[in-house]
């Protein structure tokens, strides 16, 4: 009998996606010529600048050329991973290819960039998006660091009885090394919808009521699988809008990218200032 055939080596539940994200890994140190890297960042929207201000990019590959990346899902959603050398003399993985879990190809796509960059050699993780916010204080533009999360999905990225410990997810530690930085950030609870539609007024206050001060889409999973592989973790959320019903106007993707696109400097080099300090 035939085996059935997989048009994406991590579709098969046979796999190993861990031996898939170790050959992910091989082909970066070698596409790179960078043996081992230290530090990986997945650069969300309003984000993507800080891969020029962190330090020399040595090689950019497009990530559609390594074992299980897929196409980008939307125009505009850079797909490259690039190896940049820090002043410091680290090296930091740079990843600008997001697989979201509302693509529907499943949540060992979503997290395979983050297996891959802790293969490479990556200890810390830094994860950034652009997310809803739900304190009204909150102006379009600001940056959030997350200090917690709550998963709205119903999935995860753990195979099995794999059981991982969530306590202190988002590193203490990174918190305080950011706030050194900027000490005026603020912190909140991640909750992430699967979306990709934005949530209605009464999710945003059950979102509220039980904790959460900031919507997202994307990195509550990807911090789960970062954990379990043993990385250190730093979130930040950049504030694009308001949550739906908090800002009184309906939501428009436009005017979010926009909001992004606004933000962009200042946000990235804060955070090329955090990466600095690490
Ligand atoms: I940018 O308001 C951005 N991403 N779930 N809700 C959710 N994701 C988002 C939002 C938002 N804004």
């Amino acid at each position: 009998m035939s085996q059935p055939t997989f048009s994406h080596p991590l579709d098969d539940p046979a796999s190993d996606p861990f031996a898939i994200a170790a050959t992910a890994a091989a082909e970066i140190a070698e596409r790179t010529g960078v043996e081992k890297h230290d530090i990986a960042l997945t650069l969300g929207s309003g984000w993507a600048k800080a891969a020029d201000l962190i330090g020399e990019t040595t090689a950019t590959i497009t990530a559609q050329d390594i074992t299980g990346f897929g196409a980008p899902a939307l125009a505009g959603h850079v797909g490259t991973l690039r190896s940049v050398l820090l002043p410091s003399g680290k090296r930091a993985l740079v990843i600008g290819a997001r697989t979201h879990y509302y693509e529907g190809h499943g949540v060992r796509r979503v997290v395979h960039s983050v297996r891959t960059a802790a293969a490479t050699g990556a200890t810390t993780m830094i994860l950034t998006n652009g997310a809803g916010g739900i304190r009204e204080t909150w102006k379009p533009g600001t940056p959030v660091l997350i200090s917690d999360h709550i998963n709205l999905t119903a999935d995860s990225p753990l195979e099995g009885a794999t059981f991982v410990d969530l306590t202190d997810l988002y590193s203490a530690r990174l918190r305080d090394l950011a706030r050194s930085v900027q000490s005026d950030l603020d912190e909140g609870v991640y909750c992430q919808f699967r979306g990709p539609h934005y949530e209605t007024p009464a999710e945003v206050q059950m979102a509220k009521t039980i904790g959460g001060h900031i919507v997202g889409m994307s990195t509550a999973l990807e911090a789960i699988a970062a954990r379990q592989a043993g990385m250190e973790i730093l979130g930040m959320s950049l504030i694009t809008n308001l949550a739906a019903g908090i800002q009184k106007t309906p939501l428009s993707h436009e005017e979010v990218i926009q909001a992004g696109k606004d933000a962009e400097s200042t946000i990235s080099s804060l955070l090329a200032r955090i990466v600095a300090s690490l």
